[in-house]
């Protein structure tokens, strides 16, 4: 039976006290984004200063009881008070706090699965020949993919394929047979199939498992907290397969990233060129501005710039950034930053965190703001409705929109800082296995298990998640890094902990001499001797956007498979020190129904509810084998993470030991 211990409200994480120290910090470590809001503010308002304002923030939200579900709503629950504990329908703060983030993971859901679906259906537009600007670039993963998922590729030409595997994807949408997702199924262990199952958590069609928990949430239905947060988890594996799904097409239709070397921070920007940032989440989009800007390079010299400059920001930025070496100029927290340069001509977004903000900014220069999609739309901003198929003509419109804005640029609003770093970037779970595939062909990944066994590795670590206001911009996800590296652990990232970390100088190989640990240089030195990779081999290996969390999971599997147990006992865990959007909610809960240990480094709005925070730290533990670690001090936090891998790797050895003292497989009795 899961252990439920009730917390001690000590225990719980003293909001109060955390507020303070955030009004006192310092508002990012970034040192381009430091030097724009000291040099180039001029007095503009930023989601920094917006954030100050909304001080003090209301406690009952904070903690997550506050409920707005009917009409009769708001309720606030107060912990004394007998008719006061309860919302009016009578809901308690578990049932409240519970609902709050069910709803928050379908919301994360229903963005990935929004991505991945599109994605799905651009390649069914490229296989039927309506989208004849985009090819299959990866003919090699789409058999991978095809293999992966049960459809036989034999004999069938890429379009034919392609279609096959994309209605597949498609399927998983709309069907209603009750069989497991497949992009779920297909990508899961045998034990955390029959998990799932057991648990009543493996969901069946992604759109009903969203709706459903929105379902179950509404005023009068589910009040049980328990039943409620497993209905969030099955919405979170929704999320999972949505992600996996964005994460084949993308790779299909764009390539499997390969290492990439390239630049990173607001330096990026440059003066003579022409620049537009493209920014969101959707590669179909920023590929094609790309591709827009080679053609229309003779436009813009004649404009008078030596040519066109495309930049990244946020996750669309990340996509570029690992298949084409496109430089990376923000992450979430500083996209408005970009345009205070003064120096960003266009800021196409296309969908997920670009903030309603960006237009009141840029009215301020010349820059020209641009929306892309139908349902991600800013009042005022030039809305381009991009298509697939004529992606490339609606690419070319917003390029030359650029262009004409260029001409207007105010020469003394320019303050560009030159901070910029180097950046790696392009290691999908394909490319690192590539790495260890040069120490040992005929098993790669036993060089990475091995490498753990012995001692040399302490685990492998992810770094996922946002910039969240509430905390010094990018500050945690380095302080976390740095101190997992001395402690040798290997380190992975994705989405705006990535940009952070790419900022910060960390996907580089002159990061591994000043902050790895003996253990972690040598087993990287191993690699590259071995590899001999063009750029060297970073500190931590940039995997991609946030859709992409889900190449740390295949090589937690990888890892798990190598060994022969399943994911609970596999020393890898995860970070989200700076963890914001609903999407971050997501991918943490799902990551703990996989079994792996999650740090939080901002509370979302649970602690109203001690049932529930104990739910996500022990009792997801006991039935899952993962569970969150909510830590908002970085250092401790990352200290906590060594120790989950230790624990992991500690159990490992001994079993391994008495698997070769009775001559038995390491899984047996453990
Ligand atoms: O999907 S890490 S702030 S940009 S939600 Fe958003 Fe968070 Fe950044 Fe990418 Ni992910
Ligand atoms: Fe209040 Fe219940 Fe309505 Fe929520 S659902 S607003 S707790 S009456």
């Amino acid at each position: 039976m899961p252990r439920f211990r009730e917390t001690k409200v000590g225990e719980i994480l003293n909001q109060a006290v955390a507020r303070k120290k955030v009004l006192d910090r310092v508002r990012t470590v970034d040192a381009a984004g430091k030097w724009v809001l000291e040099n180039a503010s001029d007095g503009i308002i930023t989601s920094y200063d917006r954030y100050l304002a909304q001080q003090p923030q209301c406690s009952f939200g904070l903690t997550g009881i506050c409920c707005r579900n009917c009409v009769q709503g708001p309720c606030r629950i107060f912990p004394t008070g007998e008719a006061k504990s309860r919302g009016i329908c009578g809901a308690t703060a578990y049932t409240i706090v519970a609902r709050g983030l069910a709803r928050g993971i379908a919301g994360g859901a229903s963005s990935h699965s929004d991505h991945g679906r599109h994605m799905a259906k651009t390649l069914l537009e490229v296989a039927e020949g309506r989208a004849p600007d985009y090819k299959i670039s990866d003919p090699a993963k789409l058999r991978r993919v095809a293999l992966k998922v049960g459809i036989n590729p034999e004999g069938k030409s890429d379009r034919e394929l392609a279609k096959e595997v994309a209605l597949k994807a498609l399927n998983d949408y709309y069907r209603f047979d009750e069989k497991p997702l497949t992009w779920l199924d297909s990508y899961i262990t045998p034990g955390r199939r029959a998990k799932f199952k057991h648990t009543n958590i493996t969901p069946t069609n992604l759109m009903q498992a969203i709706t459903d928990v929105i379902s179950q949430t509404v005023m009068g239905m589910d009040a049980d907290p328990v039943n409620i947060i497993f209905g969030g988890l099955k919405t979170a594996l929704a999320d999972f397969t949505g992600m996996h799904i964005a994460t084949d097409m993308s790779d299909i239709l764009f390539g499997t990233p390969e290492p990439v070397a390239t630049e990173a921070n607001l330096g990026v920007l440059e003066e003579e060129y022409i620049n537009v940032a493209t920014h969101g989440h959707n590669p179909t989009l920023s590929d094609m501005i790309v591709e827009a800007a080679i053609q229309l390079e003779p436009e813009a010299i004649k404009a008078g710039a030596k040519g066109i400059k495309i930049v990244g920001v946020c996750c669309t930025g990340n996509e570029l950034l690992m298949r084409k070496g496109i430089p990376l100029a923000a992450n979430q927290a500083s996209q408005e930053l970009a345009i205070m340069t003064g120096a960003v001509d266009a800021m196409v977004v296309d969908v997920q965190c670009f903030l309603p903000s960006l237009k009141v900014l840029s009215d301020n220069y010349h820059t020209r703001l641009i929306t892309t999609a139908v349902n991600a739309k800013i009042p005022t901003a030039t809305h381009i409705d991009f298509n697939e198929e004529e992606a490339l003509e609606l690419a070319k419109d917003i390029v030359r929109q650029a262009i004409e804005a260029y001409k207007r640029r105010n020469k003394d609003k320019i303050r560009i800082p030159k901070e910029k770093t180097k950046a790696l970037a392009g290691f999908s779970t394909e490319a690192i296995e590539g790495l260890l595939a040069a120490v040992n062909p005929e098993q790669p990944w036993k060089v990475l298990t091995d490498a753990i066994e012995s001692g040399e590795l302490a685990g492998v670590v992810l770094f996922a998640g946002c910039n969240n206001q509430k905390v010094a911009h990018d500050e945690g996800h380095i302080t976390v890094a740095k101190h997992l590296a001395k402690n040798n652990v290997l380190l992975l990232a994705t989405g705006c902990a990535a940009g952070a970390l790419a900022k910060a100088g960390l996907t580089t190989p002159g990061a591994v001499e000043a902050y790895a640990g003996e253990g972690l240089k040598s087993f990287l030195k191993r690699l590259e001797e071995a590899a001999k990779p063009k750029y060297g081999l970073p500190l931590v290996f940039h995997q991609g956007s946030c859709v992409d969390n889900v190449r740390g999971f295949d090589l937690a599997v990888k890892m798990a498979e190598t060994w022969g147990i399943d994911l609970p006992k596999v020393p890898f865990a995860v970070s989200a020190p700076e963890d914001m959007h609903e999407k971050a909610l997501s991918i943490g809960s799902w990551f703990v129904t996989m079994g792996f240990p999650v740090h939080v480094g901002v509370m979302p709005p649970i602690e109203g509810s001690e049932l529930v925070y104990s739910l996500a730290t022990q009792i997801a533990y006991d039935v899952f084998g993962g569970s969150f670690i909510f830590d908002t001090e970085p250092e401790s936090g990352a200290k906590k993470l060594v120790d989950a891998l230790d624990y992991r790797t500690w159990k490992l050895r001994i079993h391994r030991a008495a698997a070769e003292k009775y001559n038995t497989s390491l899984a047996v009795g453990y």
